[in-house]
């Protein structure tokens, strides 16, 4: 019982948000690089506030991040020490095509890729590689809009063709595009979408992502044409809504919310928009530009597994003057039943599990955990060791949480990925000190430190626990 004896346990990271090296080996300049830490972030990533470049005055975490590109085999050896069975990346779409609408893509940056996955292989470490996480060519959203535009298809395929390509017997598991409901919620980040003012911002979100959801169905199609052993899977960023009280109201709008979210994967998984999206594009007055071989290639090509991040449950009422949750990009209403991390997260492991269901219940596909983990504030002690039993904590939890889930539910679970499990830039916040790590990384907000990389306690115990498989936790 338990866990599969090829289960997947390893860790996550994307590629912004760890690698640094923003303009080495010919990288282009992408919309991830140009947002700041402080005040400003926020409106930038939900496409508010334009900045497509650098702007004076302002600190851009992602230029540096913790320097993973000089790093990775460092790193990697790391979480070989630790027995990563799997490591998700993601790939930085200007390394390959710096500007996106090339022709031809950067040798370097495929070379870059390649010697990283060659490190995995050396480990026996099985690469789990998001083709986009959030990131989108400055030079893409200048000329042509970003995500809005129907020409990114053409630039996704030319992206995913040359990855499946060159990477044919490296990489298995891919992932099309990281969450992929977060385009709602920061629609900079997801799509590369800047709203002009008086533009009606749902048409253009639902656009985009009908753009993304078509170039995902034919990147599935692409990767079994080039190698029947690739698994391409959606992402979701997830984590049920439940209403605040029985009050019908509460039940209905709670629905109302998943399925706002669940929007994307029904796309993905089921091949086709769902009778209620249709009905609510339709009352929003949002006509989608959908043509018959869009239609076609859904239907046809859909995910080979559904994989997810899960960080927290949500909580909706109808009632407007409840107590909000602080730090949020999904605002959330205070659960009083559960505590909430230094960010306003609230945690809820059992609600892993309440999501698990919801997801298989509904797909009946293969579930992969992508991401999951605990931002918090790190203080190494005289030693330099970061003793962060809270970490091991919410992450136990977490995995006794989604054993229950296998074991007593029998939900078919191919891995499980941890977020950040070396110390990398927030992508909600900028921050480094919003830390997830097994591995301390010397840097501060500001951008000081050695980049020294040091083992914390949770390094041991998650350890243990992929040696055990799960059992000693
Ligand atoms: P940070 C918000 C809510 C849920 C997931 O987030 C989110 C976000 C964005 O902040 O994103 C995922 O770094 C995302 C990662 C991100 C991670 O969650 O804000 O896929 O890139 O770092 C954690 O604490």
């Amino acid at each position: 019982m338990g866990f599969r004896q090829d289960f997947l346990w390893g860790g996550a990271t994307a590629a912004n948000q760890c690698e640094g090296a923003y303009n080495t080996d010919g990288r282009g300049l992408a919309n991830v690089d140009v947002v700041p830490i402080g005040n400003e972030r926020f409106d930038i990533i939900s496409g508010k506030r334009k900045m497509l470049d650098f702007e004076d005055g302002y600190f851009y975490p992602a230029k540096k991040a913790i320097d993973m590109y000089h790093h990775y085999k460092e790193d990697i050896k790391l979480f070989a020490e630790m027995g990563f069975k799997t490591y998700r990346l993601s790939i930085a779409w200007t390394r390959i095509f710096p500007n996106g609408d090339e022709l031809e893509p950067n040798e370097k940056g495929l070379a870059f890729y390649e010697d990283l996955f060659k490190t995995c292989q050396q480990y026996g470490i099985e690469p789990l590689v998001t083709i986009t996480h959030f990131d989108c060519p400055i030079h893409l959203i200048k000329e042509y809009g970003g995500w809005r535009n129907r020409k990114m298809i053409v630039f996704y395929e030319r992206l995913v063709r040359t990855l499946f390509t060159r990477y044919k017997g490296l990489v298995k598991y891919w992932l099309t595009f990281n969450e992929i409901n977060m385009i709602l919620h920061a629609p900079f980040m997801g799509a590369g979408l800047v709203f002009e003012q008086g533009e009606n911002e749902q048409q253009t979100k639902y656009q985009a992502a009908h753009h993304e959801l078509v170039a995902s169905a034919l990147a599935t199609k692409i990767a079994h044409e080039i190698d029947p052993d690739n698994m391409i899977g959606c992402m979701l960023a997830a984590g049920e809504y439940y209403p605040l009280t029985p009050k019908p109201e509460d039940v209905f709008l709670a629905q109302q919310k998943n399925h706002e979210n669940y929007f994307f994967i029904d796309v993905q998984s089921r091949g086709e928009y769902p009778a209620y999206a249709l009905k609510a594009l339709e009352r929003g007055g949002i006509e989608i530009d959908m043509t018959e071989e869009d239609v076609t290639l859904l239907k046809q090509h859909t995910v080979d597994f559904i994989s997810f991040s899960y960080y927290s449950s949500r909580v909706v009422t109808t009632d407007e003057s409840v107590e909000k949750t602080a730090g949020n990009i999904f605002k959330s209403v205070k659960n009083p039943y559960l505590e909430a991390s230094e960010w306003g997260w609230q945690i809820d492991p059992l609600g892993l599990r309440t999501t698990m269901n919801a997801i298989y219940d509904r797909y009946q596909k293969p579930l992969f955990i992508v991401e999951n983990g605990l931002g918090a504030i790190d203080m190494p002690d005289e030693s330099g060791c970061v003793k962060d039993d809270y970490r091991i904590s919410y992450l136990r939890e977490h995995i006794k949480a989604m054993k229950d889930a296998v074991e007593l539910d029998g939900i078919d679970l191919l891995g499980y990925t941890s977020w950040g499990c070396i110390d990398l830039v927030s992508a909600g916040t900028g921050e480094m000190k919003k830390r997830y790590g097994f591995i301390y990384v010397d840097r501060d907000n500001d951008g000081n430190g050695s980049l020294k990389r040091t083992k914390k306690k949770s390094f041991d115990w998650y350890k243990k626990v992929i040696a055990s498989n799960g059992e000693d936790l």
